[in-house]
């Protein structure tokens, strides 16, 4: 972000906890504001002491990033009533998507394919039961409020029903505050592709092609690549068209994702709608040319999209592997410590996103991500090459680092054909 703003002349002010003094956002902008102890709820989700150090820096509009206040409706919210630009979506759009029934409801109503199951929060077993009968087991029970997996549990009959049911009420209850759930045909073998959208303040939106995101552990993203090796053109015109028309929907501004569920046949679904700039988004820019981030800062300042659908292409093939402070020898713990050695390589098409330096302590407050590593080839096969390359000659000291779950993956056979699923990481474990 910083970067972005610094391309367009725009002076930054960062802000930091007690844990990210030494942190690199705080070293790059021209200005940083010290905002309160580690705890999140006592920094980064404080919304009236964010917006007061915006004020008082003079600040005229607030990057939220990827994680935080950034999908935070009511952060949106309180930026517009102080006068500043949230740079991403209006709150009605976030909030749109926010509430998952609520938003199938308003897929179902766009023609963009959903799961089969219900659209109306359910908080009654026997209706559960009822339901299950028509969609067919196995099912998903899901938290109507709920998301990214929290919650979410899969059925193969009326007495797992019963079990799933309770568990995923009592969950959705402590963690969203609302009970009710919903029910949707477990997709076996899915796979994870979203598309990137663009959407200027006046409603005209375009799409920048899928990004693959299977390979994920505990509903972490790991390894993302684009394009897809499992879509077609046919496909990936009909995903294109569902999220520009899912973006179209609910007013969408700024730049968002929609996330869908594909089946070995084809079929996709809409899963959810992630309403900011993702973690994966450099795969996207790396295959089209266009910097996301910048986009992000001229849709804010009111600039019209000047981007054409039809000049969006692909060029070549990019892969973002996340380099996470674990040990793979601990069930991939997070390690946290003192970095005292830290050499990235320079090499041709290898772009390294990092939030760390060599003498840097990586804290235990906050998800161990250190870096991205994102290579690009002219084919996939170039861009895993690079990024073995890349890989195998870094070199980290004193914390652990998943580096080499990402060498093995990426030298696998499972993922050299790209059958790249949801159950990739079992899989490869089986392989080994
Ligand atoms: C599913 C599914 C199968 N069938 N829904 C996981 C995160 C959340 N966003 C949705 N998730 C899933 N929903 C139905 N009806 C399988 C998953 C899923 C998954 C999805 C994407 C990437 C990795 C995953 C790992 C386990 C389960």
């Amino acid at each position: 972000v910083i970067r972005a703003c610094q391309k367009l002349g725009v002076r930054t002010v960062a802000v930091y906890s007690d844990a990210d003094k030494e942190a690199l956002h705080v070293q790059m902008a021209d200005e940083a504001f010290h905002i309160g102890p580690p705890p999140v709820a006592q920094s980064y989700l404080n919304m009236d002491k964010i917006t007061e150090v915006a004020l008082e820096a003079g600040a005229q509009a607030i990057h939220p990033g990827y994680g935080l206040l950034a999908e935070n409706a009511a952060f949106a919210r309180r930026c517009q009533e102080k006068g500043l630009v949230f740079i991403g979506p209006k709150p009605e759009p976030m909030e749109a998507m926010g509430f998952k029934v609520k938003a199938r409801q308003i897929m179902q109503a766009a023609d963009v394919p959903i799961v089969p199951g219900n659209v109306e929060g359910i908080q009654d077993l026997e209706k559960a039961k009822e339901l299950a009968q028509g969609i067919g087991y196995p099912v998903m029970v899901k938290a109507s409020a709920g998301g990214g997996g929290i919650g979410m549990q899969i059925a193969h009959n009326e007495k797992e029903l019963e079990q799933a049911f309770k568990m995923c009420e009592a969950r959705a209850k402590a963690y969203f505050g609302d009970p009710s759930l919903y029910l949707e045909k477990y997709i076996e073998e899915p796979r994870h592709i979203e598309i990137q959208v663009l959407a200027d303040n006046g409603g005209y939106t375009i799409h920048l092609n899928e990004r693959e995101c299977s390979v994920q552990r505990r509903h972490q993203k790991v390894i993302e690549e684009a394009p897809s090796t499992f879509v077609d053109p046919d496909l990936r015109q009909k995903m294109g068209a569902a999220a520009v028309r899912a973006a179209q929907a609910i007013g969408y501004n700024n730049a968002g994702t929609v996330e869908f569920l594909v089946d070995p046949e084809k079929n996709f679904y809409f899963l959810e709608m992630n309403t900011r700039i993702q973690v994966e988004h450099p795969v996207t820019e790396m295959t089209t040319g266009v910097d996301l981030v910048e986009w992000q800062l001229r849709i804010a300042s009111g600039e019209p999209l000047t981007l054409k659908q039809e000049e969006i292409g692909i060029n070549g093939h990019a892969i973002e592997c996340r380099i996470y402070a674990e040990d793979p020898d601990k069930n991939f713990m997070p390690s946290p410590g003192k970095i005292t050695r830290w050499q990235v390589p320079e090499l041709e098409g290898f772009r390294a996103d990092m939030g760390v330096y060599e003498g840097y302590t990586v804290s235990p407050y906050y998800d161990p991500l250190l870096a991205k590593f994102i290579t690009w080839g002219e084919t996939r096969d170039q861009a895993i090459g690079r990024m073995i390359q890349a890989l195998e000659s870094t070199v980290v000291d004193g914390i652990r680092t998943n580096i080499s779950f990402h060498i093995a993956a990426l030298k696998s056979k499972l993922f050299r054909e790209g059958r790249t699923t949801t159950n990739f990481i079992d899989q490869l474990k089986k392989e080994e």
